[in-house]
């Protein structure tokens, strides 16, 4: 399979998943002006949304969007889904809250005028605070890392890079998550510096 993504964007998230997954994939780096791929072929042939992530499964099938792709990957390594019997259906309201509450108001924040944006910058906030005291035992769902701690700490790293204040408990979240083998992996890997 093959993981369209662009560095640091919320493919990063995918790129994650997989990696912690133990998936065997290969990458395609995707030029999010030109819409090309590094060969020079259309992005759009592949997602004609244009946007990443896109994963491209075996058979050739395309999955887009970044809940769908979390749980699909998800699915195929139980460590990630969060326990107990609800813990599937868990893990997708998680990232449908990611998606919709928090991800979606960056291209709309950055859409404003300056004078504009406080208000949705002050939605980013609240929604990372709200889910904040989650991660007093170091993950969303407690002690283990799920493929919703992926989506979130690519939306609280670039958030924190680019000074949105979410205060200590996420700068201490995404330290630690970024000291993950499998997180370093993949940002070599974006990086060019790995296969
Ligand atoms: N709803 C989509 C949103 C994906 C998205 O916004 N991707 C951004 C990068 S984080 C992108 O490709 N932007 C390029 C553009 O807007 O042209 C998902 O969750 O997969």
């Amino acid at each position: 399979m093959k993981l369209f993504f662009a560095p640091d964007f919320s493919s990063l998230a995918d790129h994650i998943a997989l990696q912690e997954a133990g998936l065997a994939f290969e990458v395609a780096e995707v030029d999010l002006e030109s819409k090309q791929l590094g060969d020079g072929d259309s992005y759009l042939a592949v997602n004609p949304k244009g946007l990443v992530p896109a994963l491209q499964l075996d058979d050739g099938a395309v999955l887009t969007e970044n809940v769908a792709i979390l749980a699909w990957i998800a699915d195929r390594a139980p460590h990630l889904v969060p326990p107990g019997a609800l813990g599937r259906y868990q893990l997708l309201e998680m990232l449908s809250f990611i998606a919709s509450e928090i991800h979606k108001r960056f291209p709309i924040y950055f859409s404003l005028p300056e004078d504009a944006q406080e208000s949705v910058g002050d939605d980013i906030v609240r929604w990372f605070g709200f889910l904040g005291p989650r991660l007093e035992h170091g993950h969303l769902f407690g002690e283990t890392f799920s493929a919703a701690d992926a989506y979130l700490f690519v939306m609280a790293r670039g958030a924190l890079a680019m000074e949105f204040p979410l205060g200590e408990a996420y700068r201490d979240y995404v330290a630690r998550i970024e000291g993950r083998p499998a997180v370093q992996a993949a940002l070599r890997r974006e990086q060019g510096r790995a296969q």
